[in-house]
């Protein structure tokens, strides 16, 4: 069928032209390789035309790994008769070795249900027999850590094998990276699909140890469900801490036994008065479980004293002036309400939420917030935020907290503005020791609009589109002593964000950014190269019903 230009724009016709010569210039490359010409593409030799990308090489991986090579030769191919084959050693202790069947099982539904392939699991196989093995091997090099993993493939199969369970789960995350982006599917695949992976060696571990992502669900709440699928798609790209913000003006998220008002009164409503909601213990578990098996810690956020009005809505009695409030809260204003910040009540109050939190969090860290406290003096602030400090201490917990809490003695500071001298004070507190989050906002905020013009986010520190949010350096953010910084993390505010929805077109395509940030080696952060990648990831996110920003600055492939 002819394709019409008449009527085109001369400029647009000739557009037009330079576009059908690329496409030309780019099916002839692909019909070169799969003539054999190149890399062999699947099975080896000439084969069937296959498609233009053939098996997904090991330099598309992302986050990108500290060393990746792929070979010549056919891969290995998926077939009835590849299982998924464990090797925990006779010594590896029981938990580990009932985590790594887990894992094994997790990987092989994965592979299951776009492939129809049967996959079965080999609990301590010969994990170097055709399939998949998954080895736990200590006697890897004390640098992979808790997180690194080796990963082989070649002709007769793949193996991961890494020092720990979590590093395994890693590991499986680059194998999905590997084979086709219909693997992301939730349905089988169409029949033909060339379920291959290229002949690679992947040596990897993360430059920081940790690397999260925030859920305000206190604007607007998000049910457990919505947030295991946000704990989805941070699990694709390494990220291993998911910070819940749980409470804040508009509402508080947490049910909390001795405080039955909290919930009562203070979770009905949301940012734009919808109806707001909350976790019960059981709900805020199911989320811990489900992260824990994705290998991502849950760091829960009490903000303390600032940030209370849902607080003080429903204990008035912790509101020293006992001013009139606006309940429920439906704006986006920040920075008028306080706790009391001294007097027994308001120190028993925080003392019981602390310990519940505390109680139902495995993880070592509780956020105590401490943003944006405007409505008290700098030392009732510093005093108040050191007494909770110490009852989280005391609860078993590291305490972390914002910025402006630097002058008071937390220990794990989270850098999101430094205006008004804040950089200089967690300077300071760097070098008596702190350690350091970093998420500047200017640079990880995933609430900030990509561009002016963009329907949904805050500009308030700037626009940031994907390349923004990828050229930077958390080393090099504040002059901060060397090993001061622990990771970054990406916060997503929901003021303007509304639905799960809403919430990908934010994340994607920033987050696998900030993930790479995270994770990768200094030396291979390199936007050229990184844009092509993430632009590759495009197609897994459509087979996974993933909404995302198809942004000007990432070189997407044609649908
Ligand atoms: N700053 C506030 C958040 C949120 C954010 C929106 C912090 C630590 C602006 N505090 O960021 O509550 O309103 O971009």
């Amino acid at each position: 069928m002819p394709i019409r230009t008449a009527g085109l724009s001369a400029r647009a016709r000739g557009v037009f032209v330079l576009a059908a010569v690329l496409l030309l210039a780019a099916v002839g490359f692909g019909v070169q390789r799969a003539a054999g010409g190149g890399d062999a593409g699947p099975g080896g030799g000439a084969g069937p035309a296959a498609a233009p990308a053939g098996p997904r090489t090991a330099d598309r991986i992302v986050p990108a790994p500290l060393s990746a090579t792929t070979g010549s030769g056919p891969g290995y191919r998926l077939t009835a008769r590849t299982a998924v084959r464990t090797a925990t050693g006779p010594d590896a202790p029981a938990q580990q070795a009932q985590e790594v069947r887990r894992i094994a099982g997790q990987l092989a539904e994965a592979l299951r249900r776009p492939t129809g392939l049967p996959v079965e699991v080999v609990a301590d196989g010969d994990a170097a027999a055709d399939g998949i093995g998954l080895l736990l091997d200590p006697a890897l090099p004390a640098e992979t850590g808790a997180e690194g993993y080796r990963l082989t493939s070649d002709a007769t199969g793949v193996r991961i094998s890494a020092r720990t369970p979590e590093g395994l789960y890693r590991g499986t995350q680059t194998l999905r990276q590997l084979l086709p982006p219909q693997i992301e599917g939730p349905a089988k695949a169409a029949d033909g699909t060339e379920w291959t992976v290229a002949p690679v060696t992947v040596e990897d571990r993360p430059r920081y140890a940790y690397r999260g992502a925030m859920l305000d669900v206190a604007r607007h709440f998000f049910t457990p469900a919505e947030v295991k699928g946000f704990i989805d798609r941070l699990a694709l790209y390494k990220v291993n801490h998911l910070h819940l913000h749980l409470t804040d003006d508009q509402g508080w998220r947490i049910e909390i036994p001795s405080r039955p008002e909290l919930t009562r009164v203070g979770a009905v409503s949301e940012v734009d008065g919808t109806p707001g909601g909350f976790y019960t213990a059981a709900d805020y578990q199911e989320i811990v479980r489900y992260a824990q098996e994705r290998y991502l810690t849950v760091v829960p956020e009490i903000d303390l004293p600032g940030h209370s009005n849902a607080v003080l809505a429903s204990y008035p009695e912790l509101d020293c002036t006992r001013s009139a409030r606006p309940w429920p809260y439906t704006g986006i204003e920040v920075g008028f309400s306080t706790l009391c910040p001294t007097g027994d009540a308001v120190f028993a109050f925080t003392r019981e939420v602390i310990a519940e939190v505390a109680r139902l969090t495995p993880g070592p860290y509780l956020h105590i917030g401490g943003d944006e406290v405007k409505t008290i003096s700098s030392a009732e602030y510093a005093g108040f935020v050191q007494q909770v400090n110490a009852q989280v201490l005391a609860a078993g917990k590291t305490p972390v907290g914002w910025n402006q809490a630097a002058p008071a003695g937390v220990g794990v500071l989270q850098y999101w503005d430094g205006r008004g001298g804040r950089d200089v004070e967690l300077g300071q507190a760097a070098e008596r020791g702190a350690k350091v989050i970093m998420s500047p906002s200017g640079r990880s905020y995933l609430d900030m609009k990509y561009e002016k013009s963009y329907p949904l986010g805050l500009v308030w520190a700037g626009t940031i589109d994907a390349r923004h949010a990828y050229t930077w350096d958390p080393d090099n953010v504040l002059k901060l002593p060397a090993g001061s910084v622990i990771g970054i993390e990406a916060p997503l505010w929901t003021e303007t964000l509304d639905t799960p929805y809403e919430l990908d077109l934010m994340l994607l395509p920033r987050l696998p950014a900030l993930a790479e940030l995270g994770w990768s080696p200094k030396a291979a952060l390199d936007w050229d190269g990184f844009k092509r990648r993430l632009a590759e990831e495009g197609a897994r996110w459509d087979a996974a019903g993933y909404a995302y920003e198809r942004r000007p600055e990432v070189p997407w492939p044609a649908r």
